[in-house]
């Protein structure tokens, strides 16, 4: 019979019937006459019990031998078994042994740090594993509404000529003989976009060369951005919200066995609906100093002020309309209130702070090229970015959603570290 996978098997359908399964040892443990093991493959684990009386010498001197993470093929008759973690058992017949694990060095109690040095081997885990398929999920949920709204999705560069948010976190890479930068947002090129597509999205990485090492920096990030022709900022806020929305409802429908590993209270993901608070920069200031924080009026709040704010919070909290002296040249000012940019952050609740960071673009080419200038900044070097402005500008608006920083917030996480892969910190390029 064909191989099955663990998920599929574990029904009532397949009781008394013969299965053939492939995967891993993850568990392993002998009592006499019996062999315990239990067997991991993608989709799930279920134990396996080699009776001496029941399978032949051969079979029977393999299982006892079997190590941690040896990759195997079983067959044998499926049982209910209530005892067993999944609650149903194969009753071995048959194993191929591909390869017999060396011993494994991940055992009880690592540190952190050590998970990390083998984070190649520690993908296998119950919780990465949970988690990999939470971050996939919440990337196809994005993907799907993003579709069902007419969104494009597109791929903009990674090596860039210019800064994006500021040069202070530029990696800069040599190009035959010229300066290149990693990109830290693709925004510019997606405003280009929206000549042809209108409605615009990409998936890539973002780098920073952050060295502020907080439980939510990363140097190479996930990077979810949109970018959208005719919007102002309170209606890319509704888009947000219904993203947001449509992504934690995929998360709820679809992935509740990785949530249960992970112990992240579902109760909490189904009070994210709408409306989302939303109040202007001075109010959340105001809602920092009513929890004894000595904010001045003016001030870029930090990972630490946002987990303060943001603790008691059971929504999402949009903060809109910062003042400009907080925010990079692109945002478009005020009309009404030339100190204040039409702009916005989205911060999780429970105390995990901004995850989307977005508003309406400077679409007029003269105010442009004022921003830049009053910035200190050399409109040479956004050439091509104010050259979108003379041919049939349009006002629009878009964001920047960082998924790392949203899997940790709806994962339920501690770090975001434990959010991604492969993290890129400042001390971590291996593995
Ligand atoms: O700097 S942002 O707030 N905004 C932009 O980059 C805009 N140019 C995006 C746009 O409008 N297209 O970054 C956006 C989000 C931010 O809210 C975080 O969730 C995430 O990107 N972000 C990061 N995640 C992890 N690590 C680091 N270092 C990081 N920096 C930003």
């Amino acid at each position: 019979m064909d191989r099955l996978y663990i998920s599929d098997i574990l029904n009532d359908s397949f009781i008394d019937k013969d299965v053939t399964i492939k995967g891993w040892v993850y568990r392993w443990r002998e009592s006499g006459q019996l062999v315990f093991v239990i067997i991991r493959d993608s989709t799930n684990i279920i134990q396996v019990i080699f009776e001496k009386s029941s399978v032949d010498d051969k079979t029977f001197e393999i299982a006892k031998k079997l190590t941690i993470e040896s990759s195997v093929e079983i067959s044998g008759k499926l049982v209910k078994q209530g005892k067993a973690p999944t609650g149903y058992e194969i009753q071995a017949r048959t194993i191929k042994l591909y390869h017999l694990a060396e011993p494994f060095p991940i055992t009880k109690d690592k540190s952190d740090e050590f998970l990390l040095d083998i984070r190649h081997l520690w993908l296998r885990s119950r919780e990465m594993t949970a988690t990999l398929k939470i971050r996939e999920t919440l990337m196809e949920a994005a993907r799907e509404y993003f579709k069902e709204n007419f969104y494009h999705e597109v791929t903009p560069p990674m090596f860039v000529g210019a800064a994006v948010e500021g040069g202070s976190t530029l990696f800069e890479v040599p190009y035959f003989g010229e300066k290149a930068y990693l990109t830290q947002s693709s925004q510019f090129y997606l405003e280009a976009f929206i000549f042809s597509l209108e409605n615009v999205y990409t998936i890539q990485p973002s780098f920073r060369a952050e060295k502020s090492r907080t439980r939510r920096h990363l140097t190479e990030f996930t990077h979810l951005e949109a970018e959208a022709a005719w919007v102002g900022n309170q209606k890319m806020m509704d888009f947000e919200e219904e993203l947001i929305i449509a992504m934690t409802q995929a998360l709820i429908e679809r992935r509740k066995e990785e949530l249960n590993i992970l112990k992240r209270d579902i109760k909490i993901l189904k009070n994210i609906e709408k409306p989302f608070y939303r109040y202007p920069y001075e109010k959340i200031i105001e809602i920092g100093r009513s929890k004894g924080m000595p904010l001045e009026d003016i001030v870029d709040l930090g990972e630490k002020e946002e987990r303060e704010i943001t603790a008691d919070f059971d929504k999402p909290i949009f903060v809109y309309n910062y003042p400009k002296v907080l925010k990079p040249f692109y945002h478009r000012p005020d009309p009404e209130d030339p100190n204040h940019v039409l702009c916005h952050d989205m911060l999780a609740p429970e105390g995990y702070g901004e995850v989307i960071g977005g508003g309406e673009r400077i679409w007029s080419k003269d105010e442009l090229i004022n921003r830049i200038l009053e910035e200190g900044l050399n409109p040479e070097d956004y050439e091509w970015y104010i050259d979108l402005r003379k041919y049939g500008s349009v006002p629009h608006s878009g964001f920047g959603l960082g998924v790392d920083r949203t899997v940790t917030w709806l994962a339920g996480l501690d770090h975001i570290k434990n959010a991604v892969p492969f993290p890129r910190t400042i001390r971590r390029l291996k593995p």
